[in-house]
């Protein structure tokens, strides 16, 4: 395999650009950077001058990890050296004069996988750890990364193989058991099916929910319109992100906004103010906001003197009531709402802040246990037509038509090894002969 090169860090003027290597006899093959110096010891961060056709141009800090002892299993090097970009282009560019070239986005981690390093769901995870969104999707993937055991496809992998180990046992030994008995495993292998079909169309409702709001800590701002709703949402983020006017039903969509928090983001969301409405586009913007309240981790309804309505609905979702315009008249004292603020003055809006933030960090402090989630649209598609296989399977035990049920469950089988790459025959059949009693 020929080896590659990539720069890590981005092409941007800062202190420190990183190159990484990986490749067979790397040293040996960068050895013109460095002439005449022996190879650095192995994972010891050593200064040496990199030169190009003798000339100095760099001095470079490089680690050295050998193979199979590095990330991909074969020679690694990472050069860190002076982050002007065009340095960083010219030494990649010398890098490649030595026969080594760019590699392909994920390339480092595909070896990594082809070298048995680590197994696919790992490198999955890695690739979430790397591009989520915001922090408590980098922990959640963090934790599938540092637990495989608890991917929802590892869950999901286990409860497979005891249903195939049961199924198998039931086709393969029918001589050995009674009538009563064959209808007892029979009927035995339906719960197990339920329990899969559970778990994962469990995953995948988690996986379509917009992730996004699932994994932050979310906050969404409701009430009826003109209540201040979308100026508290600006004054929160402290920017002018939402259209605010005296006019009810100025805001028809979700607007999302961030508030970026040492522990985590907060994810602020502004909706359409509840009341009947004939436009369109703005019931559909109130229906939009109906259905995010379920998902959101608090709401605060917001309400003000001219909007006076408590919550015209029950929900699980824990709230927060906020009476508005406070500098126009003081909240009705039968309805001592949470907090009382004014967006116009500012007026309690730092009380309302450090309660959010305190909720925020409340959440992620929780959050590394959190139920860790499918990576990727690929792993989601891979479950999809995993969950069709064993319903089709269900469906064909159910009439007995073992031999269909048979070739949809090896069906499944194929899918959940592609979505996981880790179902071997010899972990199915140590299943077989270690958890059921055949030999009586
Ligand atoms: N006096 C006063 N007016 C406010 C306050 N907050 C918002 N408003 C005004 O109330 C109107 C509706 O505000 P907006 O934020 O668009 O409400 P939304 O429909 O709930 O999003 C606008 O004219 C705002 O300027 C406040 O704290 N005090
Ligand atoms: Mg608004």
């Amino acid at each position: 395999m020929d080896s590659i090169v990539a720069p890590v860090t981005a092409l941007v003027p800062q202190p420190v650009g990183i190159l990484r290597l990986s490749g067979l006899n790397l040293w040996q093959q960068i050895q013109p950077l460095f002439p005449g110096l022996p190879c650095p010891a192995p994972r010891k961060a050593t200064l040496l001058t990199l030169k190009r056709q003798g000339q100095a141009i760099d001095s470079v800090l490089v680690l050295f990890f050998p193979g199979p002892h590095s990330f991909t299993g074969e020679d690694v090097v990472e050069i860190q050296a002076h982050g002007n970009p065009q340095n960083i282009r010219s030494i990649l560019h010398s890098i490649e004069e030595c026969g080594i070239r760019q590699a392909k986005p994920g390339e480092f981690s595909l070896r990594a996988y082809k070298n048995g390093k680590i197994s696919l769901l790992k490198a999955e995870s890695l690739h979430r750890m790397i591009t989520a969104p915001t922090y408590g999707d980098f922990l959640s993937a963090h934790s599938s990364f540092s637990r495989p055991e608890n991917h929802p496809l590892a869950t999901i992998k286990e409860a497979f193989l005891d249903l195939l180990a049961s199924f198998y046992a039931f086709l393969d030994y029918p001589e050995e058991l009674t009538d009563s008995e064959h209808s007892y495993s029979h009927s035995l292998l339906f719960p197990k099916i339920l329990t899969l079909q559970h778990l994962s169309r469990h995953q995948l409702s988690l996986f379509r929910k917009n992730r996004r709001v699932f994994s932050s800590f979310s906050v969404l701002l409701a009430g009826p319109p003109n209540s201040g709703k979308s100026s508290l949402f600006n004054r929160l983020l402290q920017s002018d992100r939402a259209i605010v006017s005296p006019y009810p039903g100025t805001t028809r969509d979700l607007l999302e906004g961030r508030l970026s928090l040492p522990f985590g983001d907060l994810l602020l969301l502004d909706s359409a103010g509840f009341r009947s409405s004939n436009d369109l586009i703005e019931g559909m913007g109130i229906s939009k906001a109906r259905k995010t309240i379920a998902h959101v981790d608090r709401l605060l309804w917001v309400t003000s003197p001219e909007t006076l309505a408590p919550l015209p609905f029950s929900t699980r979702t824990p709230y927060f009531t906020i009476w508005n315009k406070v500098d126009l008249s003081p909240p009705p004292p039968i309805l001592p709402p949470d907090f009382v603020v004014s967006a116009r003055t500012r007026k309690g809006l730092r009380q309302l802040l450090d309660a959010l933030v305190s909720l925020a960090e409340d959440f992620y402090s929780h959050h590394n246990n959190s139920t860790p989630l499918l990576d990727s649209e690929r792993q989601a598609q891979a479950l999809s037509s995993f969950l069709k296989a064993i319903t089709r399977a269900e469906d064909s035990l159910r009439s007995n038509a073992f031999d269909l049920a048979l070739t949809s469950l090896e069906e499944a089988r194929n899918l959940l090894e592609d979505g996981t790459g880790m179902i071997s025959t010899e972990e199915i059949y140590d299943r077989v002969f270690s958890r059921f009693c055949l030999g009586k």
